[in-house]
């Protein structure tokens, strides 16, 4: 493969959603371009997955093997995908000349928690791999929606060390005075902390200053990729994120980038 992207974020942010609306973008603009579903779990996807991940692993046939619930199911199941990675990575090899997408499990802990993904990521890609994380506009329109989406952000970076694209999607439901002011955020942590105080009213003021601050000084947060997975806005900025990355040379990194 040329380059893949895992899509990873909280439960209903509209992972399988981005990703179908990417590939579509993809084949729109004349790429080639896989997708991958790697959610046992998924009863329904919005797309037409090109590898699905149930053809091997059945959430219900696990149920019953195992004798598990079906949280318990899911566990086993996300560790069933690393024990046969052998076999995916067959299915997988046809797509040389691809960019491939990875919509990963429902919940973001089945993936981004698991001690085994980030070797399955390897595996399947040859280290060829960057993270999107998708969060939701509506919730990122509040300080504390948007600082907690972030500390997760951090969090599953802290676990895969990829370059990672802090997407928020579903923009089509916020209008552009509150984009506006989420870019603010992100580009100005004073203004955002300032926001946060006025919203909670807190005295831990050291605590989130720091943390804040630390948002400002590892420059690793230091990007929004606005899109709406209905619309399909913003694919292209996507795209070039990908393109560059996986065809400009890492150094042209600009998620790692310290200037
Ligand atoms: N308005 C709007 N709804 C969206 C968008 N993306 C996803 N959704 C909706 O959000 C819900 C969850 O989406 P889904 O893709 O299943 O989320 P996942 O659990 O993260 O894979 C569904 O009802 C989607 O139709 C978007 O860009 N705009
Ligand atoms: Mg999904």
């Amino acid at each position: 493969m040329i380059g893949s992207l895992f899509v990873t974020g909280p439960a209903g942010t509209g992972k399988s959603s981005f990703s179908g609306a990417l590939k579509e973008w993809f084949v729109e603009s004349g790429y080639d371009v896989a997708l991958v579903n790697l959610d046992p779990g998924a009863e329904y996807i919005p797309y037409d997955a090109d590898y699905d991940i149930r053809e091997m692993i059945s959430l219900n046939d696990v149920m019953s093997q195992y004798n598990l619930g079906p949280n318990g199911a899911q566990i086993v199941a996300s560790d069933l995908i690393t024990e046969n990675s052998d076999t995916i990575i067959k299915e997988l090899s046809v797509f040389e000349d691809y960019y491939v997408i990875f919509d990963t499990p429902g919940q973001i802990e089945l993936f981004a928690f698991r001690p085994s993904s980030p070797i399955l990521i390897d595996q399947l890609t040859g280290g060829k791999s960057m993270l999107a994380f998708i969060t939701d506009s509506v919730l990122s329109t509040s300080p504390s929606g948007f600082i907690s989406q972030k500390l997760l952000f951090g969090s599953v970076m802290s676990r895969f060390y990829k370059p990672m694209l802090f997407v928020l999607n579903k923009t089509d439901l916020i209008d552009d005075e509150q984009l506006d002011q989420i870019m603010k955020w992100e580009s100005d942590p004073d203004e955002l902390y300032d926001a946060y105080m006025n919203e909670k009213d807190t005295g831990m003021k050291d605590y989130f200053q720091s943390i804040l601050k630390s948002f400002k000084e590892t420059g690793l947060i230091s990007k929004v990729v606005p899109v709406s997975s209905h619309t399909g806005l913003g694919m292209e900025s996507v795209y070039s994120e990908m393109s560059l990355f996986f065809e400009g040379g890492a150094d042209t990194d600009t998620m790692y980038k310290d200037d």
